[in-house]
């Protein structure tokens, strides 16, 4: 079974960035998920443009985007600048979600959308076969080490049912520990962010870590 696994940047430390992306890169992550906020779509600030630039310049490995933000329009073209390869919106924050998917595709990005856990699958449904990617928010998003909210579990399960249908991946972001993955993995999800709960501020090493998550 395939599993990308994504440590979240916000997770990491900072004062130390280059050599966290380059324990990263060795442990063999593959993506690297970046969670900018704006303070309006969600009460925190996370990210932003020069923390992408940063890392963008310490690791060749695929960097995605995560706008938790109000008007994600305004922010594309500076991500396309950046080199993003995935971009993930929330489909309420935009003004016609569909010709968004069309830019972010046209621009040559994957892409993508975020899941909070109060929307539906009704709600996104006709989106479904034009993303490549859907990144479903198994917390309330703006904070790390949150606790995992169970009632997103169903829509999950349904997302999943749907993926071969309209060809896209799952990815499950917020509280996600190494048993939460070998369920999800089983589930048929296919990515994983890894935050606190899974990677950051533990005693073992992030190769080790990484080695047993795709082992299990
Ligand atoms: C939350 C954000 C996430 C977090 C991640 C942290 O708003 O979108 O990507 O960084 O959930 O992981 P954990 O294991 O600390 O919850
Ligand atoms: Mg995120």
């Amino acid at each position: 079974m395939k599993k990308i696994l994504c440590p979240s940047l916000m997770c990491a430390d900072f004062t130390n960035l280059r050599s966290e992306i380059s324990s990263l890169n060795s442990a063999g992550v593959d993506l690297f998920h970046m969670d900018i906020m704006d303070g309006i779509y969600v009460p925190n600030l996370a990210l932003g443009a020069e923390d992408f630039k940063a890392t963008r310049s310490l690791t060749n490995k695929p960097m995605d985007v995560h706008l938790m933000v109000k008007h994600p329009e305004k922010y594309i073209d500076l991500f396309k600048q950046l080199n993003a390869n995935l971009i993930y919106f929330h489909p309420e924050t935009a003004n016609i979600a569909s010709s968004l998917i069309n830019k972010i595709r046209n621009l040559g990005i994957n892409p993508g959308i975020a899941i909070s856990p109060n929307i539906s699958i009704a709600y996104v449904e006709e989106l479904l076969p034009i993303i490549d990617d859907i990144l479903i928010m198994t917390v309330n998003p703006g904070f790390s080490g949150e606790p995992f909210l169970d009632y997103t579990l169903p829509k999950i399960k349904d997302f999943c049912s749907l993926k071969n249908k309209y060809n896209y991946n799952v990815f499950v972001d917020g509280a996600i520990s190494p048993n939460k993955i070998k369920d999800l993995s089983k589930m048929g999800v296919d990515g994983f962010i890894l935050g606190t709960s899974a990677l950051f501020g533990k005693k073992e090493s992030y190769s080790k870590i990484i080695k047993e998550l795709r082992e299990e």
